[in-house]
């Protein structure tokens, strides 16, 4: 019966009750039914927009000491006890080496077009520089080859923290420069021999995770504790590497070729939207991304960075920064948590960062706090100012419990509100002029989730890391309809 009461029924009661009249309205059964209108067509996002999906290598290939692959400082991390919050690491985790076919199959049957994976450079250069391992590009020409029979476009990241421990080992990796050529080299030495079929490369993921867990706070690999000058240098080699690397893909790759970052931006929303607030997540949005995308996307570092750094700034000369600020195509943004609200403050650099109260709402993933806003407001406010003309989610996504049902299902419906409510908010953003082009759902299957190991799941497949059985969760149906639709509903 409930089904056939429509919205209008509603409105007569509401209506009629407000007025005092307590009109009797028609019953249902007397009028034809009206369907709710379809509310995934309110919302669609522009023609020709990318839908896709991303990975990375550590996290989901497993054969580690296949085929001539070096050690990475993730297998060293991996295996130092006490820094994997379950005891496991990646040696096998998705096997993905050997099941790329089926886990191409299910990319297809997601409906995305475009597929975000990362090359591991230990694989290419074992040593991290000097004779390129004849083997260490064979299994990405089979996944590209595969990729491309199945009319699914690859964009390839170069460094997802896969960090050639030889490299660690001969100078310390990101705290020296010579990390920064052989990183250039290494993207050169992939862009020439893959751009026939990568059109689209990233250089870095999260320069902001990886730098700062794992040469800062000591929680990620190579687990160092740097003082902050010497963390502030390392960050400074970590985008002169970023530099280097664009510049050797345009020498090396074929015409045609893009290429772009994927960066964690320190996410900065107005608390309440007032102009005045506005104005002050836009300055925030600039000072506290001045070291990484800031420089990158201006060529300097800004007053207040090197001012608040003090006698621990990082050292630069002019060139570098010429190669630090090299034209790139499009911006990689990974957005999950909103890191700051911030209202209009007193302060020189014109904002207040607000203190979260213990009771935020968050994900699974602790530190997943929930901001859909995140999602509208981050892109606007990078776009503007860093005068960006091309915007990729390169990554969002969450964690949930992800259990197997009784019935074999897995109903992951809080990864469905999450993407539901982002989705919205993006889709906000692009209506109000973000130049968004390009999203990719993190991450397709399940895999290993870094320091927290197999505990966190964040694929919208389930795995089974028994049998590596992959089953698909409810939000690959919600993915699904999203993609074909080109459009979000409420
Ligand atoms: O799984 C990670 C990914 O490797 C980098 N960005 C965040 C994701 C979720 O933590």
């Amino acid at each position: 019966m409930l089904g056939r009461f429509t919205r209008r029924h509603f409105a007569a009661l509401a209506g009629a009750s407000a007025l005092g009249f307590g009109a009797t309205p028609a019953a249902p059964q007397d009028r034809p039914a009206e369907p709710f209108p379809d509310r995934r067509a309110a919302a669609p996002f522009p023609q020709g927009f990318i839908w896709g999906t991303a990975t990375s290598a550590y996290q989901i290939e497993g054969a580690v000491d296949e085929d001539g692959r070096g050690r990475s400082i993730w297998d060293t991390f991996s295996h130092t006890p006490g820094h994997i919050g379950d005891n496991t690491n990646a040696d096998r985790a998705n096997d993905h080496y050997h099941l790329y076919k089926g886990d191409v199959g299910l990319i297809r049957e997601l409906g995305v077009k475009a597929y975000r994976f990362s090359i591991a450079w230990p694989r290419v250069f074992p040593d991290g520089t000097g004779a390129p391992n004849p083997k260490g590009l064979d299994f990405y020409d089979r996944l590209l080859d595969e990729l491309l029979a199945n009319g699914i476009e690859p964009y390839a990241t170069l460094y997802h923290w896969d960090l050639p421990q030889a490299l660690q080992d001969r100078c310390g990796g990101w705290q020296s420069s010579e990390t920064s050529k052989a990183f250039g080299d290494y993207a050169g030495h992939v862009a020439e021999r893959l751009s026939d079929r990568v059109k689209s490369f990233f250089t870095l993921n999260e320069v902001g995770r990886f730098l700062n867990f794992g040469y800062g706070y000591g929680i990620d690999a190579p687990g160092l504790r740097l003082p902050v000058g010497e963390l502030n240098q390392a960050r400074h080699n970590v985008v002169l590497g970023h530099g280097l690397a664009v510049q050797a893909i345009r020498a090396r790759a074929r015409a045609g070729t893009r290429v772009g970052i994927a960066e964690n931006i320190a996410a900065c929303v107005p608390a309440i939207d007032t102009p005045e607030n506005v104005r002050a997540a836009e300055n925030a949005t600039r000072e506290l991304n001045a070291g990484i995308l800031g420089v990158i996307l201006s060529g300097k570092y800004t007053e207040g960075y090197l001012t608040y750094a003090g006698k621990d700034a990082p050292k630069f000369t002019a060139e570098e920064l010429k190669i630090i600020g090299s034209p790139i195509d499009y911006v990689g943004l990974n957005i999950y948590a909103p890191q700051f609200y911030v209202v209009a403050g007193e302060h020189s650099w014109g904002f207040k960062v607000l203190p979260f109260p213990a009771s935020f709402p968050h994900m699974e993933s602790e530190w997943l706090r929930i901001g859909p806003e995140t999602a509208y407001w981050v892109p606007l406010l990078a776009a503007k100012v860093w005068n960006i003309e091309t915007i990729y989610i390169s990554e969002n996504g969450t964690s949930s419990e992800d259990k197997i049902a009784p019935d074999g299902k897995v109903y992951d419906l809080d990864r469905i509100m999450y993407l539901r409510n982002y989705l919205m908010q993006l889709q906000r953003a692009i209506a109000d002029g973000a130049p968004v082009r390009c999203y990719f759902l993190c991450s397709l299957m399940d895999n290993f989730e870094w320091i927290f190991g197999f505990a966190q799941r964040f694929g919208v497949y389930h795995v089974d890391y028994e049998t590596q059985r992959r089953t698909p969760k409810l939000s690959v149906s919600f993915y699904r309809d999203v993609v074909t639709r080109n459009a979000i509903g409420a």
